[in-house]
């Protein structure tokens, strides 16, 4: 992809960490494609076809005076832009950058070295036509100040878990069984990965703090320093995920109240020495009181009082806490239809807004449950005005095919960024957002070859980055900047055919699992404990919270505020009305909201059952469907990632046809209603 750059004569001008990184890329692409990069100029009237500049390396503007002027004096246009560019400076910030081309030079012009780095691989982005000259002058500045990745890696490979928690791409790119990696290059090679999908920060290390990283902290600091060593000339900041109960772990105190003065100190001398090691550092990541982590609720104190005595800690450096709303009871009596596991993340956190530090960032899940292939927003974003509050997605395929499954999630993210939660003309998701914590997801990369298990499950975490630089870009264009980027004529591939293949297998991936799947906003039909594959009653008669309460007469959780657990009630309106109205409900969410009939009708016309049995069909159907497509780019595209992804939708169609198989014969059986048109059910 940078190709179109290593051609060209290409000057940089500037200083700094970045401006050097910037630097060395259009070094080496120019080593392999024939290209020069320049510092500056040396000879008066010398051309050159790319110019990457901050605003403050450049001259002074040239004057009549200076008609000689032996720097850009001879390109007038240049000085132009210099000049239009200084005269509204804050318009840039300190990621944005211009990108404009006049008189056959394209030009990056930033205020700051982040932003010509940024710029840099817009221009990779476009490849050739950022040479011709339909390119029109444009400002690209990010629409959320934190992009950011979590990985849930482990230091300590875990009896269950591995190393990567819920990964499905190799080991951890950070650790390996207790030891640090000790060459960092693979780590670098990811950092200019997510700097080119746009990412600024990244915690290394699980949520879930075990004993071993609850000592990145302290006296295993140094391992995340030296990640950060490797990150930063890509302008990713490194953040940490803390172990709530650490003063107690590491600090020998008896108590890890936030309240208590000692447990303060004792945060606040541990953050001083993050700082003196990682001046950069970004802050805190805290999972408490989820899922057995330790939190602030064994003191009695509230989690706003648990994230602020973090958030002063980091405040002195410029840190911030993000404060996890992954908050529910996992130890719920089935037989209780009392409680509903969708409501517990806003009766937690909503009574609080207002009364977190402005460095808290209430890190909330798109939906209210967990990451299911099909959810509503989840109702807190909406629901905290006074709190910085940052949506969090799952980019490793826990729910959604494990990297085992093709399933494309830049539409599914999309459509929460996009989603409006007090109608058509209030604010979106994405605004919500922007103006406070930003968009994390959870890394889908790994020590693997393709970095993410599945070769085209980068699509993933490239869709990630860019939606959080641009929320309303579209889903589908994302994706084809992704395979312009990672099939081209450079790499050996033929672009066009596999470009066509590649929207044809992806761009309705996600739509096609949820087909085959988890019908209708049901969710969590999945095996306990690893989530891959169908179990039609794994998690029914479970303490998790998670049930679609299916009978001899229908199926879907009641969440309404008439008859059941009055989830709808925590809606603004529209919303809350739509959602508890069984006749405005959308068809795809109607089982997360509401307990019907099998023969319901549904608004396609459909009943429900029919509706399971269809999709099922139709979904098995099209991924036989997309293996054959895949084999129509045998020898298009490199041979080992062909392989790989014929290996993959061998186990996609089987899944596949046991998800269709199962799920149909469960609901058959439960209802007694035979398929319509007579397929085999079994
Ligand atoms: C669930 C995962 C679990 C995570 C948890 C979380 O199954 O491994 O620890 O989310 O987000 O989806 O904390």
């Amino acid at each position: 992809a940078f190709r179109a750059i290593g051609a060209r004569r290409v000057l940089v001008l500037g200083d700094g960490m970045l401006v050097e990184t910037v630097r060395e890329e259009i070094t080496v692409a120019c080593a392999r494609f024939g290209g020069q990069v320049r510092h500056r100029q040396d000879q008066a009237g010398e051309r050159f076809d790319l110019v990457l500049a901050l605003t403050g390396a450049l001259p002074a503007m040239p004057t009549a005076a200076d008609a000689g002027h032996p720097f850009l004096g001879s390109d007038a246009a240049i000085a132009t832009w210099q000049y239009g560019w200084r005269g509204a400076p804050e318009a840039l910030g300190g990621e944005g950058f211009v990108l404009t081309r006049r008189e056959e030079v394209t030009v990056v012009l930033a205020d700051e070295p982040r932003g010509l780095l940024y710029g840099l691989f817009e221009v990779v982005r476009l490849g050739e036509s950022a040479f011709g000259s339909g390119l029109g002058a444009a400002i690209h500045r990010p629409a959320m100040r934190l992009r950011m990745i979590n990985h849930w890696d482990n230091v300590d490979a875990h009896p269950v878990m591995g190393q990567v928690e819920r990964g499905y791409a190799g080991g951890s790119l950070f650790w390996q069984d207790g030891l640090p990696r000790r060459d960092l290059a693979r780590v670098q090679a990811y950092g200019r990965l997510l700097a080119a999908c746009g990412i600024n920060a990244a915690t290394v290390n699980n949520v879930n703090v075990h004993r071993a990283e609850t000592h990145l902290l302290t006296d295993r600091l140094g391992e995340v320093a030296a990640i950060a060593r490797v990150l930063r000339p890509y302008g990713v900041r490194v953040h940490l995920s803390v172990n709530f109960a650490a003063p107690i772990v590491l600090g020998a105190l008896a108590t890890a109240d936030p309240l208590d003065p000692a447990v303060r100190d004792w945060w606040a001398s541990a953050t001083r020495r993050v700082y003196e090691a990682i001046p950069d550092f970004g802050g805190y990541v805290v999972k408490a009181d989820s899922e057995g982590q330790p939190g602030p609720f064994a003191y009695g104190r509230s989690h706003a009082e648990g994230a602020d005595m973090l958030a002063d800690a980091v405040a002195p450096f410029g840190g911030v806490v993000h404060w996890r709303a992954f908050v529910y009871n996992h130890r719920q009596d089935w037989r209780d239809r009392s409680t509903d596991r969708a409501r517990a993340a806003y009766d937690h956190f909503v009574p609080l807004d207002g009364r977190f530090r402005d460095n808290v960032i209430v890190q909330v899940k798109h939906g209210p449950m967990d990451f299911q292939v099909r959810e509503p927003v989840s109702p807190v974003i909406a629901a905290m005005p006074a709190t910085r509050v940052a949506v969090e997605v799952q980019a490793t395929q826990e729910y959604t095919g494990q990297q085992r499954h093709i399933c494309y999630l830049g539409p599914l993210w999309s459509s929460v960024l996009r989603f409006a939660p007090h109608g058509p003309d209030g604010s979106t998701v994405a605004d919500i957002v922007a103006g406070g914590g930003g968009f994390v997801a959870v890394s889908n990369a790994g020590a693997d070859h393709f970095w993410t298990g599945h070769p085209l499950a980068q699509a993933n975490l490239y869709a990630a980055g860019r939606l959080a630089w641009q929320p309303t870009a579209d889903p589908t264009a994302l994706l084809d900047e992704w395979i312009g980027l990672t099939f081209n004529p450079a790499t050996g591939d033929d672009a066009e055919p596999v470009r066509r293949t590649l929207h044809l297998l992806m761009d309705d991936s996600w739509r096609t699992y949820e087909q085959y799947t988890a019908p209708l906003g049901i969710g969590f039909m999945v095996r306990p404990g690893h989530h891959y594959g169908p179990d039609v009653d794994g998690y029914e008669y479970t303490p998790w919270g998670t049930y679609h309460f299916a009978d001899r007469d229908g199926v879907g959780v009641d969440r309404t505020r008439a008859s059941g657990t009055g989830f709808t009630g925590q809606y603004p309106e529209p919303w809350s009305q739509i959602y508890e109205s069984l006749d405005d409900c959308p068809d795809e969410l109607l089982l997360f909201f509401h307990h019907v009939g099998f023969r319901h009708v549904l608004h396609n016309g459909s009943t429900v059952i029919q509706h399971i049995y269809d999709t099922h069909f139709a979904g098995a159907e099209r991924v036989a469907e997309m293996r054959q497509q895949w084999h129509e780019l045998d020898g298009l595209v490199d041979p080992a990632l062909f392989t790989r992804v014929v290996a993959l939708l061998e186990e996609q169609v089987r899944s596949a046809e046991e998800w269709r198989d199962q799920i149909n014969t469960y609901f058959f059986r439960k209802s007694g209603v035979p398929d319509a048109k007579g397929r085999p059910i079994y």
